[in-house]
């Protein structure tokens, strides 16, 4: 990560509140429509989308990485486009933004910030509107994948969880139940709630369900024989998304390694300590959100800073690796995987 691109993003980020109130002044001065059309709840969901979108801008520019803006951009216009925003106010409010990080910030660093601008604006009338189903008809197991998650949307979790038993019993192998039931109907959950098609609480409860699925699944994991190599997996402090390190655990104890996963929002010294206690040779590291991108760097950076770890090797993943495939260096790490299917190997060649 590169110190002007490293200043440039704290200073964004120290300053959100007061940047998301100046481009919604003058997004409205501009727009005086916008007031009639939505009035002042309106304005305050404007401000907040403001503030989310300089979260993203600060993030993605620490990063030195346009693709995360552009990616997060392409996100916000379908999500908002869902709920009645249409592309030209995202636009608009985007350009106001980059007058007015012009305007604020020092040359230098708000010229870093307006290449992000200028790469996001020119993409946004060329990214889709909508998103195509992630469980499409040539998807592997498309059938059970969604027969799982009409039962889950459904509120059936039991018969969900007899679905998977039986398909394992007859023959389908757990690993693609893992990626392509539980990965991919998760996923498609995201994209219905992206569209507004479906609520937070029906995301927590499918969640949960697998969750509980997974579990009954174990009996048949936990009896690969041991290699002798130790695991510990985590989702970074702060994040909340936790099936995807809890996926790649569970791989790497298919393949004999000793695991030991840690959950949802791991804080720095409880990790530390796992690693030392558990004589790991791997640490595991996922994140989700790209505002939790700079703490897995200093994460990796207290491992790396700690006498006791010198032998651990860190791997990350999870989305915004995946988005912008040279992040895995520039936090420190040894190595990356797209997915649980190439995270066990990436670990290996260690
Ligand atoms: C369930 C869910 C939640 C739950 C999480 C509960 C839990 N106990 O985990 C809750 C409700 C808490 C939640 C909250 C939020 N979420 Co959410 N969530 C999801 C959802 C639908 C599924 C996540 C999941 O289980 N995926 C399945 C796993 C298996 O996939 P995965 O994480 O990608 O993991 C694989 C790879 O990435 C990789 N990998 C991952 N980690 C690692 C680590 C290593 C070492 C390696 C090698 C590989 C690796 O391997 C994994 C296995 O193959 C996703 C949709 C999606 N596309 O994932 C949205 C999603 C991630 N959420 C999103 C958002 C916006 C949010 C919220 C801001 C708002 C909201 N929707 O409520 C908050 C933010 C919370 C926070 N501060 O962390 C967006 C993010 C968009 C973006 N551009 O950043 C998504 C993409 C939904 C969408 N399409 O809009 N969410």
């Amino acid at each position: 990560m590169s110190e002007l691109h490293m200043t440039a993003g704290r200073l964004i980020a120290a300053d959100i509140n007061a940047l998301a109130g100046a481009v919604t002044a003058r997004h409205y001065e501009a727009q005086p429509d916008l007031l009639a059309r939505s009035g002042e709840a309106g304005r305050a969901k404007c401000l907040q989308d403001a503030g989310y979108h300089l979260s993203y801008l600060a993030d993605a520019v620490s990063a030195s990485s346009p693709s995360l803006f552009t990616d997060y951009v392409g996100w916000a216009k379908v999500m908002l486009g869902a709920r009645g925003v249409p592309a030209a106010d995202l636009s608009r409010n985007l350009a106001v933004m980059r007058e007015v990080v012009r305007e604020r910030l020092p040359a230098e660093t708000s010229a870093v910030a307006e290449e992000f601008f200028d790469a996001a604006l020119k993409r946004l009338p060329s990214l889709p509107p909508d998103l195509p189903t992630l469980l499409p008809d040539a998807a592997p197991h498309a059938d059970l994948a969604r027969q799982y998650l009409r039962l889950l949307l459904g509120a059936e979790r039991h018969a969900a969880g007899r679905l998977i038993l039986e398909a394992v019993d007859s023959g389908v192998p757990l690993k693609d139940v893992y990626l392509h039931v539980f990965q991919a109907s998760q996923r498609e959950i995201g994209r219905l709630w992206q569209m507004n098609q479906l609520s937070v609480a029906q995301e927590h409860y499918c969640t949960a369900a697998t969750q509980l699925i997974m579990a009954q699944l174990y009996p048949r994991i936990f009896r690969t024989e041991k290699s002798g190599r130790r695991l510990v997996a985590t989702s970074i402090a702060g994040e909340l998304h936790e099936i995807g390190a809890r996926i790649i655990s569970d791989f790497f104890e298919m393949e004999g390694w000793d695991t030991y996963y840690l959950g949802a929002n791991s804080p720095t010294p409880a990790v530390l300590q796992a690693l030392a206690d558990r004589k790991a040779d791997v640490l595991a590291v996922s994140a989700t959100m790209t505002f939790h991108v700079r703490a897995v760097a200093e994460l990796i950076g207290a491992v790396r800073a700690s006498e006791n770890l010198g032998g651990v090797k860190v791997v990350v993943g999870g989305y915004p690796f995946n988005v912008e495939p040279e992040l895995w260096e520039r936090v420190g790490a040894d190595a990356y995987a797209a997915d649980a299917s190439g995270a066990v190997a990436a670990a290996e060649r260690l």
